[in-house]
């Protein structure tokens, strides 16, 4: 979860029961893959006809746990989550027909002239209203409903998979795209040790591992139209690729971004009510994921089912199922075939790297501790536990071959956050990265594991566990790596890592105690020393397991300037690498690079980090002197 918005609502006293109306009608709700337009479009005309009902949801496929929630239909067929895609040109007249079969009313937002939250109509129970509005400007919108006095970006409950997307096209040739509509159905339950009870996040209507699995094929370009209509936000990671971020919406208005507003990212935060289009080129053969990097969402925490292991004291620590991974949520899975015979063959590595996986008992309280030691190292022999794990630093396009040596009571896996691997089974991702006949497994404690890659761009990275994630990555299994060449070097005078974490793992993702952010490892780190007139390159990384941090370089009260240089490893183009304030709010899965000129001597200037103010809860900000000599 994020948890401090869960608890952010469940302060304002969520209703706990379904919130929908109570009639039970078992029909089954379809998941909806948004590729078929709703209605019947004539003459620059769209007449389609919704009606809210009662169904079934299974969002953990056909034989999972089923939830009886509201839904969309088209009139005449099934209910669909997310509802009937509305999917029309540009200039479009909408004629929607909606009727309310619900036993309560319902409050329709989306149809309007100005669409999205803005625009709402009350439909009583049993009633139908006619709405229209033209198709104006060509992005992602989406229309959605609610039964519950909370706001649509608050609700949880029997209500909150009354969504669906609206996509309006330009006139002439239409890029192909997919539509991924993200939601949230949960219960929180006061009794249980995570302050949850059953909770369901998925990607248009399906839960990791039944979500959509997309089929490309080497070369093939990708655009997707993300729409978030959950109660939380999303750092939404694509594996082994960037994407192009081509448009910002809110369902009201959506900015297509021109030439030189497009920006390259790994990780990009979608918050409730917004949407997103990306897009992407899959160069390289192989099996990847685009997920949200909220640890959390990819957890025990949001499967429905039980015998999977909701999370408790215990089952928390130690997810030895048979499982291949331990993913539920907000993943979906892309396979790209090879085209021809054109895989690079893996060049012989030039360096070789072993990284120990170490843990200790009781170093969050009862639970245990986790670190990345460098073979070979002081750390090695001394036993110790360093947090974050060692800083690597690549060459620019040298093979590198990096032994995983697993000395936990876990299973183990390491992502290499932001490379363009070139074989996927490096990826990290067990019972997922690799092919069919070389499917990646999860080391097991006392085993080992050989991955190979070439990094091909020089910038900020990390890498980080992939197994376990809600607990491993909290509990220390993280670290920078810093690929350098010529013109991006790094120096222990001019560069200054800071790697934002957690001091351990949640249990109660509603109640906490929740860890306070960590940077460096460290909930109070020393003072930071900087030469004045010196340039310094800022590389910020946030790996916190649910929830982001805030970051600022201050005067005082007063912000300081820095010039942002890069994103998630990517350098800026000119026109972005721009000054700006030196505050940074970021999400687990970003990193940032600045570059920042120390100020004058004898000035009061301190590094502030934390937790950002998340709605009614405050800030939880440490500040850290920064000496300038
Ligand atoms: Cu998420």
């Amino acid at each position: 979860m994020s948890l401090a918005i869960l608890a952010a609502l469940a302060c304002c006293g969520m209703p706990s029961h379904t919130g929908a109306p109570q009639r039970h009608v078992p029909t089954a709700i379809e998941a909806n893959d948004n590729r078929r337009p709703a209605g019947t479009l004539r003459n620059g005309v769209l007449t389609v006809s919704l009606e809210a009902r009662m169904g079934t949801w299974y969002p953990e496929g056909p034989n999972g746990k089923a939830v009886d929630i509201a839904a969309f239909a088209e009139a005449g067929r099934l209910p669909q989550n997310p509802g009937p895609l509305i999917r029309v040109p540009v200039g479009t007249e909408v004629r929607a027909t909606v009727r309310n079969a619900l036993d309560a009313p319902l409050t329709l937002f989306g149809f309007g002239a100005s669409r999205g939250v803005t625009d709402s109509v009350i439909i009583a129970p049993h009633a139908s209203r006619e709405m229209h509005f033209r198709a104006g400007a060509p992005g992602t919108y989406y229309y959605a409903a609610k039964t519950t006095p909370v706001p649509i970006a608050g609700r949880l409950g029997g209500d909150s998979q009354l969504n669906g997307a609206i996509v309006i096209d330009p006139t002439g040739a239409v890029a192909a795209d997919r539509i991924f509509l993200i939601s949230l159905w949960g219960r929180l339950d006061s009794l249980s040790p995570t302050g949850l009870g059953n909770v369901t996040m998925t990607i248009n209507g399906l839960s990791w591992p039944h979500t959509e699995r997309l089929e490309m094929t080497q070369g093939d370009s990708a655009r997707y139209r993300v729409v978030n209509l959950s109660t939380l936000a999303h750092p939404m990671h694509l594996h082994g690729f960037y994407f192009r971020v081509d448009a910002r919406g809110d369902g009201i208005h959506d900015s297509l971004y021109t030439h030189a507003q497009q920006r390259l990212a790994v990780t990009e935060l979608i918050a409730p009510g917004q949407t997103m289009m990306l897009a992407w080129q899959a160069t390289r053969p192989g099996d990847w994921i685009f997920h949200c990097h909220f640890a959390g969402h990819l957890s025990t925490l949001v499967s429905l089912d039980n015998m999977s292991g909701m999370m408790d004291s215990t089952g928390a620590m130690r997810h030895m199922s048979d499982r291949p991974h331990q993913m539920y949520g907000l993943v979906l899975g892309i396979h790209v075939a090879p085209h021809g015979s054109d895989m690079a063959a893996a060049a012989a590595p030039a360096r070789h790297i072993r990284l120990l996986v170490r843990e200790r008992p009781n170093v969050y309280g009862s639970a245990p501790g986790y670190a990345y030691v460098l073979g070979g190292s002081a750390d090695d022999s001394s036993g110790a536990m360093p947090v974050p794990g060692p800083t690597l630093v690549l060459e620019r396009g040298q093979p590198v071959a990096v032994t995983i040596v697993n000395q936990s009571q876990d299973q183990a896996a390491v992502h290499w956050h932001g490379i363009e691997l070139e074989d996927s089974y490096a990826d990290g991702v067990p019972g997922w990265s690799g092919s069919a006949d070389n499917l990646l497994q999860p080391i097991p404690p006392g085993d080992s594991l050989t991955v190979h890659f070439t990094p091909p761009r020089a910038g900020t990275f990390m890498y980080h566990s992939h197994f376990n994630e809600f607990h491993q990555i909290p509990s220390g299994l993280y670290g920078a790596l810093v690929v350098v060449d010529s013109a991006h070097p790094l120096s222990s005078d001019a560069d200054r890592i800071l790697v934002f974490s957690d001091h351990g793992p949640t249990t109660n993702v509603i109640r906490g105690p929740f860890p306070r952010v960590t940077m460096n490892g460290d909930t109070a780190p020393p003072p930071l020393d900087l030469q004045a007139g010196r340039h310094y390159r800022f590389r910020l990384v946030n790996i916190r397991g649910d929830a982001p941090a805030q970051f600022s370089l201050q005067h005082g009260d007063s912000v300081l300037m820095w010039r942002a240089v890069a994103k998630d490893g990517a350098d800026l183009p000119a026109s972005q690498a721009t000054n700006r304030p030196a505050t940074l709010l970021f999400a687990p899965g970003e990193i940032y690079d600045f570059d920042f000129t120390a100020p004058a001597a004898g000035g009061t200037y301190s590094l502030v980090f934390g937790d950002p103010k998340v709605r009614d809860l405050p800030a939880l900000l440490q500040q850290v002197a920064i000496r300038v000599h």
